[in-house]
């Protein structure tokens, strides 16, 4: 089954990074610009988890081509052998369709922009084996930039934000639910008692000090939010853990508009062995170790 995620890409206002339309001069990064105010929501972009997945390879039996269910990870295409059995074999990167704009360009973690996934991951695929392919990742969506530095009070606003837009993106799910199934039954139940609930702070455009001040008041009402975003993400595979390519999808379209995004999953990662464990996860954005439940991960 293909997972969607919806991202509500601009999160409440006090959006940290420039918007992405022109590169700006570097004189004007380094000074600091009052950020667009944009309403939460305002710009809801789907991202397929399966874009960003690295580790899909389903091998299935077809009579006439074998290439023709044999699916191999982005980057390859499938081959016959002399004894026409099907592999996957690195795509060559001309053989990618030409990108239809500037939307499509990838930055990856060696700065340089890659005109779709397909190219990058062709490139990839190129190195494998070697220590520059073990090193590349898509690092984020759209044309490499500079990204300013995430001073330390920047981070720390970062989760305030986070938390609040992912438990509007759920009640949004919740209310636009009737016959998308965007949602499961347990999911729902959960969502229900939090878009239910008169205390809830309404999406908008709220300062640090009531975000933070909300979260003080309405604590329960995060919980389930913060660990159905881990479960969107933690599916290849669901162990717990989440991986680079697992964060993905959640991390390469953020990257370009908020620029503390790179330092906070790395800070996340707090023990350093660059899987982001649930219990992480949650410390990150705040929920207290009595409240991790592997449970709400549904
Ligand atoms: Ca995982
Ligand atoms: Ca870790």
């Amino acid at each position: 089954m293909r997972v969607w995620i919806v991202f509500l890409l601009c999160l409440a206002g006090h959006a940290m990074a420039a918007p992405a339309e022109e590169e700006p001069a570097l004189e004007e990064l380094v000074t600091e610009e009052p950020a667009e105010e944009v309403e939460v929501g305002a710009n809801p972009v789907q991202v397929e988890v399966g874009e960003f997945d690295e580790a899909i390879e389903v091998v299935e039996d077809a009579a006439e081509n074998p290439c023709l269910n044999h699916r191999c990870k982005k980057g390859k295409v499938c081959e016959v052998d002399d004894t026409n059995t099907p592999m996957c074999v690195c795509q060559d990167p001309s053989s990618c369709p030409a990108a239809e704009g500037e939307f499509e360009h990838i930055c990856g973690n060696d700065n340089k922009t890659y005109d779709s996934s397909c190219h990058f991951f062709a490139t990839k695929c190129a190195l494998e084996g070697t220590k520059k392919g073990h090193k590349l990742h898509l690092d984020y969506i759209g044309s490499c930039k500079l990204i300013e530095p995430c001073l330390d009070n920047e981070l720390t606003e970062f989760p305030l934000r986070m938390r609040d837009w992912l438990k509007n993106v759920l009640v949004t799910l919740y209310a636009r639910d009737e016959d998308n199934n965007l949602l499961t039954e347990k999911q729902k139940l959960r969502v229900k008692k939090i878009y239910e609930n008169e205390k809830r702070l309404e999406a908008g455009d709220h300062s640090l000090d009531l975000l933070a001040r909300d979260f003080q008041k309405n604590y329960n009402m995060y919980i389930f939010p913060v660990h159905w975003q881990f479960g969107q993400l933690d599916q290849h595979p669901a162990d717990g853990y989440l991986t680079h390519s697992e964060l993905a999808p959640l991390r390469a379209p953020l990257i370009p508009m908020e620029h503390c995004t790179t330092r906070f999953f790395e800070e996340c990662d707090a023990d350093k062995d660059k899987y982001i464990a649930l219990e992480e996860w949650a410390a990150c954005f705040g929920i207290k170790e009595q409240d991790v439940d592997k449970d709400l991960v549904i």
